[in-house]
């Protein structure tokens, strides 16, 4: 008997990366020309701060509130978990979903913060049985360069130090699957790279892939 061939659906594309390296940018721009072609996309940002845990959230991250960090971490997966089935609700309904930032943001904030016992294990347990991305482009881009995109803004995590932790710990959780994006280009050349692998990864969903987890 022919074994049972994944049903076509839509992708679940990735960005990740430190702070000002473009992602916000390039992740509208995907998703405007790939609904110009007619792959039907959306896209999604973590934290989403609409929800009332993503209000939560957006307090701690606006300094409005304080918590504890090991509560906050478990906040920003919560965070995802929330949102996991209609994630999948959405890929099987063939939708491609182009995300800005998701669990490895979250591994590697609370990680970078170097606490005992948060280390990168505890920070993955949080986020074991998400949804695994059909595609992760890490946008890399030096020091140098981002300072050149403005300064920080006001948000908790937005220090020079917290920021090269967090550089630290994404190289650490690299893997070979990774699509790394050189981000230090203008935004239109950075833009030829990123559509390639998006469409790249449509093209295999759309054959049929069957849906990976996390971790
Ligand atoms: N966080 C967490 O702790 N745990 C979690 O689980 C998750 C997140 C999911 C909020 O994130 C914070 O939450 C974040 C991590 C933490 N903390 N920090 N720090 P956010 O995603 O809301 O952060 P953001 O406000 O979107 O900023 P960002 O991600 O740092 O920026 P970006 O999206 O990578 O960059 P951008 O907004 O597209 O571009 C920045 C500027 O550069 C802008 O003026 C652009 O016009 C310009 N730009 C973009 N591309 C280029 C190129 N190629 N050349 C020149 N200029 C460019
Ligand atoms: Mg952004």
């Amino acid at each position: 008997m022919a074994a049972n061939k994944a049903m076509s659906r839509g992708a679940f594309v990735l960005f990740e990366g430190v702070d000002r390296c473009g992602k916000t940018t390039q992740a509208t721009k995907l998703v405007e020309s790939l609904n110009n072609s007619n792959v039907k996309a959306e896209l999604w940002r973590y934290p989403d701060r609409t929800t009332t845990i993503g209000k939560m959230i957006d307090d701690y991250l606006q300094k409005k509130s304080d918590s504890d960090d090991a509560s906050m971490h478990l906040l920003f997966a919560a965070n995802r978990w929330e949102k996991k089935k209609m994630m999948e609700e959405k890929l099987s309904a063939g939708v491609t979903l182009v995300v800005d930032r998701y669990g490895y943001s979250g591994v590697a904030f609370t990680t970078a913060k170097r606490l005992p016992g948060l280390d990168q294990q505890w920070c993955k347990h949080s986020e074991t049985g998400l949804v695994k991305p059909d595609c992760l482009m890490y946008m890399e881009i030096s020091e140098e360069a981002a300072k050149k995109r403005g300064g920080f803004g006001e948000e908790r995590y937005e220090t020079t130090e917290m920021q090269r932790n967090v550089r630290e710990v994404f190289s650490d959780l690299r893997e070979d699957w990774w699509s790394i994006v050189d981000a230090d280009r203008s935004i239109e050349q950075v833009q030829v790279d990123v559509e390639k692998i998006a469409r790249e990864a449509v093209e295999r969903c759309k054959n049929g892939l069957t849906l990976e987890y996390l971790w």
